[in-house]
């Protein structure tokens, strides 16, 4: 186990404050050659050259890498050994994406035969859908496949079968069920017919409330017209809970399991990718797990200054911590990759939204970013004003898919060059800018030209995925992933709990007994919070 540092102890830190001090602008970095910025893992490229980033400053950040001991952590996490000390877990999404001649064993266990058994049958369940031989309770095929899970548990699913559109199976589509609000699951279930519908409940404990109120609405709906043995023919589970899935009414035999070392945030590559390998069918899933595979052997072996995720991670500590840059807009130009942001939201901010180190102690420097985003172009009709011309800094990582999907015909490729041309622009102005000068000499009037004025200077990644195949988004993630690691190992914290999320669970159920015994008087309740129940409860209808 590696022991925690305090980062702005060790010498690249201090070094690194002084040369934040006195970093030229990216317009004037660019006027040097900057390809040792420019670089490519697993098919795609990444150009960190519109960063505000010198070579001097790209060592010194490999040096506090390298004090920090982050490619130790990294090597004990690609082991198996405990990383996750607060829930004393290894912490082994890696190993869901290896390939079945690879070996690993984890406290004993051979982990890639159980990862290879498990998705063998999810393999067999995914073509028996695919192929109609499924039958729901009258004995017709399913056409509808709802997953009913929410966190990790959806966006990571729901963000690849959008991402993944032209390799879905026509006929059959996938629905997305996560908020407690019943309106989510009304809506979806309002459109659909129970005797070929057949739902996915994805919980990795069983015992999350949206999830469970959600999956029990969906029994309802659906024995309300099918009777209780339908059941068995509609319901599959996703979970490492077998006693809560079984008691749920949902056979062993139709539950797909994983392990406790995969993290929700972490685990659209284990069976809670279900519902993608429905979607895609077997040979595109491989193929995205092989994405993932080959930005993680990446990770695992390049050199720290030719290493993507090692990259990423370190730019994103020098514009945090050293530019003091808060958040950063992850601007995906394509609109399959819509719930992207979404997704990456959850990544960065549940893992690195820490304020102590792993060994307890608290920590005197910011930590996890704030990561947003909207796809291009709509987002530039909105919110762009702000990255050009407000007063704070923001990060973009702008991304590209230079082709658009298959079967595209020449106008359809035509306008895709149009989306292209807007990315590329906004990167060139989110770094460099527009001077008084240009707008003088471009003929601006005097009385419009600091109006017009754009400071640049922002830092600017461009991701470049030359088609957005299962194999390219399971290597985009990965890189994400990874590069969340190298921010975590730097910060010292554990990326790997959550105990935020778990704190509103528990208050949330204590909560609802309140409200279902119309008790205002609850002393656990602070006295905003009972005076906001006390106005809910003046509110509520009578019908319910
Ligand atoms: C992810 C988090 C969280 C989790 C959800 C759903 O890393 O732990 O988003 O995925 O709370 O949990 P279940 O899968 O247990 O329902």
């Amino acid at each position: 186990m590696v022991d925690s540092i305090d980062p702005t102890q060790v010498p690249a830190w201090n070094e690194l404050r002084t040369r934040a001090e006195s970093m030229s602008t990216v317009r004037e970095l660019l006027d040097t050659p900057r390809d040792f910025l420019r670089t490519h893992a697993a098919g795609l490229s990444f150009d960190f050259s519109r960063q505000r980033i010198d070579g001097a400053t790209l060592d010194l950040l490999v040096a506090l890498a390298n004090e920090l001991q982050v490619e130790l952590l990294r090597d004990s996490m690609f082991a198996g050994d405990h990383i996750n000390t607060t829930e004393d877990r290894a912490v082994l999404h890696t190993a869901l994406r290896l390939p079945f001649q690879a070996e690993l064993s984890v406290d004993g266990q051979d982990v890639v035969g159980d990862v290879h058994d498990t998705l063998n049958r999810m393999r067999v369940c995914a073509e028996s859908v695919r192929n109609g031989d499924w039958r729901g309770a009258d004995g017709r095929a399913i056409t509808d496949v709802v997953n009913i899970g929410i966190g990790g548990s959806d966006l990571g699913p729901a963000m690849a079968y959008r991402a993944l559109r032209p390799y879905r199976q026509p006929g059959l589509r996938c629905h997305f069920v996560s908020n407690v609000d019943p309106a989510d699951i009304a809506s979806v279930l309002g459109d659909l017919d129970p005797a070929t519908t057949l739902f996915i409940v994805a919980s990795k404990t069983f015992t999350t409330q949206e999830t469970m109120a959600n999956a029990r609405y969906a029994r309802t709906w659906l024995t309300g017209v099918l009777g209780e043995d339908a059941v068995a023919r509609h319901f599959v589970a996703v979970s490492t809970n077998q006693p809560a899935v079984v008691e749920f009414g949902i056979e062993a035999s139709n539950m797909f399991g994983f392990w406790d070392w995969v993290g929700g945030r972490y685990s659209m590559t284990s069976a809670i990718g279900l519902s993608t390998l429905i979607a895609i069918g077997p040979v595109n899933f491989r193929a995205m797990l092989d994405g993932f595979a080959a930005m993680d052997e990446h990770f695992r072996t390049a050199p720290p200054a030719r290493n993507v995720p090692m990259l990423m991670g370190l730019i994103a500590v020098w514009n945090r911590n050293f530019l003091d840059i808060p958040t950063t807009a992850v601007l995906p130009y394509s609109n399959d990759l819509s719930r992207f942001p979404a997704y990456l939201q959850q990544l960065t901010m549940e893992s690195n939204g820490k304020s102590v180190r792993r060994d307890g102690s608290t920590v005197n420097y910011a930590t996890g970013g704030i990561v947003w985003g909207e796809p291009g172009t709509n987002g530039q009709h909105s919110f762009y004003q702000l990255l050009h011309q407000g007063t704070d800094d923001v990060a973009a990582d702008i991304i590209v898919v230079a082709n658009p999907g298959p079967g595209s015909d020449a106008a359809h490729a035509a306008q895709h060059e149009m989306l292209v041309a807007n990315a590329l622009a906004q990167a060139a102005v989110l770094s460099c800018g527009v001077t008084e000068i240009e707008l003088r000499q471009a003929g601006t009037t005097e009385d419009l030209v600091t109006h017009k004025v754009m400071p640049g200077n922002r830092p600017t990644t461009v991701v470049m995925v030359p088609d957005l195949t299962p194999f390219a988004l399971g290597a985009l993630i990965a890189a994400y992933e990874h590069s969340v690691f190298v921010q975590g190992a730097i910060w010292q914290i554990n990326s790997f709990d959550q105990w935020g999320v778990e704190l509103g669970k528990k208050v949330a159920t204590g909560i609802l007994r309140d409200i279902e015994a119309d008790n205002t008087e609850d002393p656990d309740l602070d006295p905003a919070t009972r005076a906001s129940l006390t106005e809910y409860l003046g509110l509520r209808s009578e019908k319910r």
